[in-house]
């Protein structure tokens, strides 16, 4: 999973981007936060979650998680026949959740199209003996029930006979197959999905890893997109960037550099299709504290229901949306339309949204005091009121009181300033063993540096100029010897460059690549009491890129 995650953010950020603030098309998306992604096809049907081994996989991977043949996975088709399917029940179970939009699989990997493509008889109506069009049946309900649909695309399709390379197991011969006409075939497909359904707000492609954008000709599908749907938004999996970037499964430790935008997905239980052996439900506290994260860091939220092969969505898929949906009605105003935290750092107690000059105090824990201070906020606050509850007081930047009744998810606290908002960096104290852990969240990074999600642990990469450098502000209560230890990661083509960490010189090491990170003591050093800054930086670059940074921890010895 991480070569194809690390691909999607190199790719991302390697790309000129657009300002999305000034283009018209992300308004709806920046304000809708939250939106619902169907995973339901013929893997609906075995709804099998395991591999030929034993392990545990995701459903819509049958196919491959059994290594089946083509004709062995066409049996399930006949028997995907969702009698049940009723889109306008669907669009108003997401609706009901809070959600803004839908997003659903139009084709996955294996193939199979939803919908009664002329261009192929694997399909719903010919394979398959439902001869109803779910996708004009969801288009009609969407537009009915006022909210916005989106059609996820997988390149890889492991049933067109064109599509190379094959399963390391099939037996179907590869010759005469041609990729081009392959592209063809899915241009085609696209543009019946982009003609026939109305407005179409999102093209989500996936599984573009196989090939270049070469071999799939991303330019020219792409531009046909647009030039069929010019309000799209296309996102980052065509082998392009695009207009948004997709982490998978994961929530970015901070914003994306540059204000690129970006939509975190995630399944409510392990797996996209529906599994009738995967129980592992995330409670809907975790749901609504993701989707809370994600939009204090500028991001959507697009959380996936895999509905069964009869065409229900699973009860506890129902519950939870249902409970989702209810924090949002009480709590939605600091979700939707907001701004990410102005903030470096989330508040030890819940996370901060904003609009404008107001703040909004998502509390997840009420500290034992009473108090919530908001640090690094200069401008003080005019008052402040629980959303949907009383006032409570304030003095400077602290929001005094508790309220009687809690939200256990998360009670949200709305702050009016007294002007504009105005913040400062606030540095860094010792944790209780007198130790500095300066990570890359709390740098000042200059010049290209960028903070690179790392799968979960974030890293400061893109050290490509010897003017480059990171910086931490940090504050000690007394002066002090500390052993000095670097995490980081460089490739062997990267070894020799001088550096300079926190006063102390270094030559660095290849760890093996840029994903292998290694600690090192690079020796002591004393710092006076006070603010202290504490940086790395090159003396003398000796090749094309420096070092991947994942912390500088200061010992107190
Ligand atoms: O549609 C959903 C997934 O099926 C798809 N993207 C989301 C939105 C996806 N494709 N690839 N991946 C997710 C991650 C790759 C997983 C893999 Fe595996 C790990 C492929 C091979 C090893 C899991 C285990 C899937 C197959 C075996």
């Amino acid at each position: 999973m991480s070569s194809l995650c690390l691909a999607v953010a190199t790719l991302a950020l390697s790309q000129p981007i657009a300002p999305p603030n000034e283009d018209h098309r992300f308004k709806w998306w920046n304000e809708a936060k939250f939106g619902m992604f169907i995973h339901w096809g013929v893997y609906s049907v075995p709804a099998d979650n395991t591999t030929k081994s034993g392990g545990r996989s995701i459903a819509e991977w049958h196919l491959s998680n059994q290594q089946l043949q083509i004709s062995e996975y066409e049996k399930y088709a006949p028997q995907f026949n969702p009698v049940k399917f009723d889109a306008r029940a669907w669009v108003r179970k997401a609706k009901d959740a809070g959600m803004k939009y839908i997003v659903i699989t139009t084709k996955h990997h294996d193939g199979f199209a939803l919908w009664p493509s002329k261009l192929t008889s694997w399909r719903v109506g010919a394979a398959s003996p439902f001869t109803r069009d779910p996708l004009k049946e969801l288009a009609q309900e969407c537009k009915r029930q006022g909210i916005r649909l989106g059609f996820y695309h997988s390149i890889m399709d492991w049933h067109h006979p064109d599509y190379l390379p094959r399963r390391g197991w099939e037996t179907r011969s590869a010759s005469g197959a041609d990729m081009n006409r392959y592209v063809d075939y899915m241009k085609g497909q696209i543009r019946e999905l982009l003609t026939g359904y109305g407005p179409i707000s999102v093209l989500w492609f996936d599984g573009g890893w196989e090939r270049n954008e070469q071999d799939l000709r991303s330019k020219e599908v792409n531009q046909m997109i647009r030039e069929l749907q010019p309000n799209i938004l296309i996102n980052d999996r065509n082998r392009l960037a695009e207009d948004f970037s997709t982490p998978e499964q994961t929530i970015p430790a901070n914003a994306l550099p540059n204000g690129r935008p970006w939509e975190t997905c995630m399944t409510i239980n392990d797996t996209w299709g529906f599994a009738k052996d995967d129980h592992n439900w995330k409670p809907t506290k975790t749901l609504v504290r993701n989707l809370i994260d994600i939009a204090s860091k500028g991001g959507n939220f697009l959380l996936n229901v895999g509905p069964t092969a009869i065409g229900e969505f699973p009860p506890e898929t129902d519950t939870r949306l249902a409970e989702v949906g209810q924090w949002l009605r009480k709590y939605g105003k600091a979700v939707y339309g907001s701004e990410k935290s102005p903030f470096k750092r989330p508040p030890s107690y819940g996370r901060v949204t904003r609009k404008g000059d107001s703040l909004f105090l998502h509390v997840f824990d009420w500290p034992a005091n009473g108090e919530l201070t908001i640090p690094g906020l200069k401008t003080p606050i005019r008052s402040a009121r629980v959303l949907g509850g009383p006032s409570l007081s304030a003095e400077g930047a602290t929001v005094v009181g508790v309220p009687a009744e809690k939200n256990p998810i998360a009670t949200v606290v709305e702050v009016r300033l007294r002007g504009k908002l105005e913040v400062e960096d606030v540095p860094l104290g010792p944790d209780a063993r007198g130790n500095l852990v300066l990570l890359p969240n709390d740098a000042t990074l200059h010049g290209g540096l960028q903070v690179e999600d790392g799968n979960g642990t974030p890293n400061v990469g893109f050290w490509l100029k010897s003017t480059d450098s990171i910086e931490w502000n940090a504050q000690l209560p007394a002066s002090g010897q500390f052993k000095v230890s670097l995490v980081y990661a460089a490739e062997p083509a990267a070894a020799g460059n001088e550096i300079s960490v926190a006063g102390l010189p270094f030559t660095t090491v290849s760890t093996g690549s840029w994903q292998s990170y290694r600690m090192v003591d690079l020796g002591t050093v004393s710092l006076p009491s006070g603010n202290v800054k504490l940086n790395i930086q090159v003396k003398k670059m000796t090749t094309g890129a420096v070092i991947n940074v994942r912390q500088l921890v200061l010992t107190k010895i």
